[in-house]
């Protein structure tokens, strides 16, 4: 009888940290897709330029989901992003240069090239 409750509470402990595992997965996930990557956040002290330099150009490759030119957003359904280790996912990026929307339709995959910018990830180029 002992025996069995202990069972029991290993089982128990088992799904519960498993469950916490798999939210904690989940919301990794939506940070990335809401852009609340803080990672620039300690770094006002240079100002704009110094973060300007630290801006590293990534490449995409992805399908558009999504446009909102209202609040200059794209979703992308990416492939793998090498120099991020991002897995492909459905992610939000901002689009500032509004001419680039004009490349953009539904539907369409494209190569796109990003910046990080504070906490955002930035469209800088589509072809
Ligand atoms: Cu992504």
């Amino acid at each position: 009888m002992k025996q069995f409750a202990i069972t029991a509470l290993t089982i128990v402990l088992a799904l519960g940290t498993g469950a916490a595992l798999a939210q904690q997965n989940m919301s990794d996930m939506k940070d990335m897709g809401m852009q609340k990557m803080d990672g620039m956040k300690g770094m006002d002290m240079g100002g704009e330029k110094a973060t300007a330099d630290a801006r590293a150009k990534h490449r995409g490759l992805g399908v558009v989901k999504k446009l909102d030119a209202k609040s200059g957003s794209v979703t992308f359904d990416h492939e793998p992003v090498k120099s991020l280790n991002w897995p492909a996912m459905t992610m939000a990026f901002a689009v500032r240069d509004t001419t680039l929307l004009d490349k953009l339709t539904i539907g369409k995959k494209v190569e796109f090239e990003f910046v990080k910018d504070g906490r955002e990830y930035v469209v800088t180029g589509v072809k």
